[in-house]
């Protein structure tokens, strides 16, 4: 059985939030449209301290989008986001959020960000995800959310790594882009890797319960 995997829909990314993603409310209706015909509906969730190391305002006289060494990886430095309890670290307002059954959170340690899903960006930590889906014995995942060319795309390629059927839906992804063509360099990455792009309209929605 399939579970769908929303990542990160959450008030800093949409428009006005503090690192918006360009039409990051687009997704949203995507996500309430297909959550219904999944049998297991999980998110992840940005959740960070308030000093995490990977906000700029940590770092005298660094700006967002420069990247620093931290903790011997390259570390690209963001605006103040999704700091844990604060309005913007919520789930959007309109994304129905009653069919999520588990959230996940990451970000959480100061020291080390965390792009993907299942672990933070040394690939050490897990949140717990995977092993979740193990459990239930769920072998296939449909993954969709904020941003495609970071969290998205880092969730799906540790999705395959951990041996599961992953398909990423394109229509209900929307990137950063600190570069342009970021958020399409991303979906080639992903299917070289052995992620399924597909888009929400071509899914056959009887057969994923
Ligand atoms: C994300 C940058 C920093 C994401 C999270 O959800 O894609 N991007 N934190
Ligand atoms: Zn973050």
């Amino acid at each position: 059985m399939p579970a769908l995997i929303l990542v990160d829909i959450q008030n800093d990314f949409l428009p006005g939030g503090a690192l918006a993603v360009g039409n990051g409310d687009a997704v949203i209706g995507v996500a309430n449209r297909l959550a219904p015909h999944f049998p297991l509906v999980l998110a992840t969730q940005d959740w960070h301290p308030a000093d995490h190391l990977s906000f700029a305002s940590q770092h005298a006289g660094r700006r967002i989008g420069e990247s620093i060494e931290l903790g011997g990886r390259l570390q690209t430095l963001w605006p103040d986001h999704c700091v844990q309890e604060t309005p913007g670290a919520e789930f959007a307002a309109s994304l129905n959020t009653d069919l999520i059954t588990n959230v996940f959170r990451k970000g959480t340690d100061r020291e080390i960000d965390s792009y993907s899903g299942f672990f933070d960006n040394d690939g050490r930590r897990s949140t717990g995800m995977g092993e979740f889906l193990k459990d239930l014995g769920i072998g296939e995942v449909y993954i969709m959310g904020l941003a495609t060319d970071y969290c998205v795309k880092f969730t799906a390629l540790d999705a395959v790594a951990l041996g599961l059927e992953t398909h990423v839906i394109e229509d209900g992804c929307r990137g950063v882009d600190l570069i342009p063509s970021d958020s399409l360099e991303a979906l080639d990455e992903m299917k070289a890797a052995g992620v399924h792009l597909a888009s929400s309209g071509d899914l056959n929605l009887a057969s994923l319960a």
